[in-house]
């Protein structure tokens, strides 16, 4: 296979592993801290995993390896959207486990978690895990969203552990996959299998952190991807000063990737919608705020700009949440046939409107008609409108340009508006890892053998202390129902990983919300240039700025 010149340099690089994982596994041990309980509803979780709650913490540091001595045969997934780096969990995984004990085995189960229900599976050995070191992708063995969450499909899993002699299962996936990788563990523990699960935080999305996990892996490079890209299309505005860019990223519900690209970049304008959400805002108040932007913009003569949509934006928009559940409710059942014979636009429309409240018809009559249309073609398996399939980008571009319409009608404005629409999503979540991601990944996979061979069960991979250099990260692990609470989805109360939305009173966004008003009429625009992998540590070691601002003194 051809590969490119980066690809073959960066088969040459060697992650950053903590200097306390250094050195050989022989003088690895384990220093256990206090024990758990938590961070919500303990004693619902409690009950819920009577074997594998209140574990203690642990912390790996230099000294005798006092694991066991057995063969491990160990089992990996890779779960959900792709995120850089996923594939150096696996190789850090391989290379502790061969440095363990060259006899140990890895089975990588194809495709996500269908592929430990259909075992469907490689070995891995030297040569298949070399062609994937330090590249993005998921490839290395697919990924998939099947979810792993009753005892029937647990059984099955358990089935196929015990054909292959697999002692433990390591799950890398975001909050609902390592959620599903407790469960797993209860039931394993409560079933007596002997298999261990170990989890590893990933997603782009950046909202699987807690006290104990500073990150999840892919945030780094994904952040990094868009911001050269956001910062590439600054400076073209700037060049010809003529477009105002509307520029959507991904982030399914939280806004971490939209606010790391406004530190990076420093636009015009960038919704948060955590905000949103806490001040109850409207669209068309929503709009009026960047409409204010491009008139302030456009009477000192400049008639461009850059806006960042964070791509869960309306759900958080009380007014549209609302019209989604309506709509839901409208179409609920053999309603949605009745709803798709109806042969025009108009006759739906006429349904449309005689099935919403006023205030919901309120709302859908100011959406563009292709984004009414989205509401009701795209549905989910479960029946519901995939709010993350709407071009929010487009709706607010065509609500400012009404807004504006309206104040030059008023005489109030006189600019010139020309929108150009991106969506950032899947262009970086694949990008070869930053140094950062790779070596976080190397060491989380590294990290996630040393607690197999030391027992752990239900386990999250703990690598902290991010924002230092890779020399003083923290290697350990941490109980997952740690990190568990009680929240209500799809009319039942479930036990999951608590999802970290943007904190309106944290630093990152504190910082953007000293700045962004001068954001929003000067040329602010940084330019951060593509990832760097060669070259001076503070070019290509750097954290995000998220990071640097949560942790900083
Ligand atoms: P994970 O939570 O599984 O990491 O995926 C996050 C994400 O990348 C979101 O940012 C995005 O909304 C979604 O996946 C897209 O999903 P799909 O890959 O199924 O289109």
């Amino acid at each position: 296979m051809e590969i490119s010149s980066l690809q073959k340099a960066r088969y040459g690089y060697s992650p950053k592993l903590p200097k306390m994982l250094r050195g050989g596994i022989s003088e690895i041990c384990v220093s256990e801290g206090a024990e758990t309980t938590s961070v919500a509803d303990c004693e619902k979780i409690k009950a819920l995993f009577p074997n594998t709650y209140g574990k203690k913490e642990i912390v790996f540091k230099k000294g005798e390896n006092t694991a066991a001595v057995k063969k491990q045969t160990v089992g990996v997934i890779l779960s959900g959207g792709q995120a850089p780096g996923g594939h150096n969990v696996i190789c850090g995984l391989y290379d502790a486990l061969k440095a363990a004990n060259p006899e140990n085995v890895l089975f990588g189960f194809k495709n996500g978690p269908s592929g430990l229900i259909e075992d469907d599976y490689i070995v891995f050995d030297d040569a298949y895990i070399d062609e994937y070191r330090n590249t993005g992708g998921f490839d290395i063995i697919g990924s998939g969203r099947t979810k792993l969450e009753t005892n029937e499909q647990f059984a099955i899993v358990a089935e196929v552990c015990k054909k292959h002699g697999i002692n433990a299962v390591v799950i890398i996936g975001g909050d609902d996959s390592n959620t599903n990788a407790a469960v797993l563990a209860e039931y394993f523990a409560a079933n007596n299998t002997g298999v261990q699960v170990i989890g590893c935080p990933k997603t782009i999305d950046g909202d699987l952190k807690n006290e104990d996990i500073d990150c999840s892996f892919g945030f780094d490079t994904a952040t990094k991807t868009y911001s050269e890209l956001i910062g590439n299309i600054g400076r073209d505005a700037n060049s010809a000063k003529k477009y105002w860019h509307f520029v959507k990223v991904m982030g399914r519900s939280a806004s971490h990737v939209a606010l790391e690209c406004a530190l990076e970049t420093q636009p015009n304008i960038c919704l948060i919608s955590e905000e949103v959400a806490a001040k109850k805002m409207s669209l068309s108040q929503i709009a009026d705020y960047i409409a204010d932007s491009v008139a302030n913009r456009a009477a000192k003569g400049m008639n461009f700009g850059v806006a960042i949509i964070p791509e869960g934006v309306v759900e958080f928009v009380p007014e549209f949440s609302v019209l989604i559940a309506e709509i839901n409710e409208l179409l609920a059942g053999s309603k949605a046939d009745a709803f798709n014979e109806l042969p025009t636009w108009e006759e739906k429309y006429a349904f449309i409107k005689n099935g919403l409240t006023e205030a919901s018809m309120e709302v859908f009559a100011i959406l563009p008609q292709s984004i009414q249309q989205q509401l009701f073609l795209e549905r989910d398996p479960h029946g519901n409108v995939q709010v993350s399939l709407i071009e929010s980008e487009k709706l607010f571009s065509a609500l400012v340009a009404d807004k504006l319409a309206a104040r030059k009608k008023a005489g109030t404005y006189s600019g010139k508006f020309s929108p150009i629409h991106h969506f950032f999503g899947y262009e970086g979540r694949c990008a070869f890892p930053s140094n950062f991601d790779a070596d976080y990944c190397y060491s989380l996979g590294y990290n996630a053998c040393l607690l197999i061979q030391y027992g752990y069960n239900g386990y999250l991979s703990k690598v902290s202390n991010l924002s230092k250099p890779a020399d003083e990260w923290v290697a350990g692990g941490m109980p997952i129902t740690k990190m568990m609470n009680i929240e209500r989805r799809h009319g039942e109360d479930k036990p999951v990983i608590k999802k970290a939305l943007v904190e309106l009173d944290g630093k990152p966004f504190k910082y953007f919300e000293a700045h962004r008003e001068e954001w929003a009429v000067e040329t602010s625009y940084l330019n951060p240039g593509a990832i760097q992998y060669y070259g001076p540590t503070e070019v290509c070691d750097l954290t995000t700025k998220t990071l640097a601002l949560e942790k900083a003194e």
